[in-house]
């Protein structure tokens, strides 16, 4: 087992443990199928937008193609693309959740 045995030492070990974590966009990519309404709603449920901020990330999608939802760090990013994903699906709407890292 390798020792500390400076300050040097001390402080590349700290910098290593406390680096933040890498950062995920969460994207949600537009279709020609989707209901706008259905959109608004999965902002507002899955990231916690309110009514104003979730029609102009819909409407930022519908118009350029995709849009961010949010950033997390790897772990709630997923999560979030799989519940999304699986909501979409449970309603028959083929709306695509994605991430992609910064
Ligand atoms: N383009 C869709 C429509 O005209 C609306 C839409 C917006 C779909 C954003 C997906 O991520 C999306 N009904």
């Amino acid at each position: 087992m390798s020792k500390i045995g400076s300050i040097e030492q001390l402080e590349d070990v700290v910098e290593t443990e406390v680096a933040p974590p890498s950062m995920y966009q969460v994207i949600l990519n537009n279709d020609d199928y989707t209901p706008m309404d259905f959109v608004v709603e999965i902002l507002q449920t899955f990231f916690n937008k309110n009514e104003q901020e979730s029609t102009d990330i819909m409407l930022t999608i519908h118009h350029q193609g995709k849009g961010v939802c949010g950033v997390y760090p790897f772990d709630i990013a997923e999560t979030k693309v799989l519940q999304v994903n699986q909501f979409s699906r449970d309603h028959e709407h083929p709306l695509l959740c994605s991430l992609e890292k910064i």
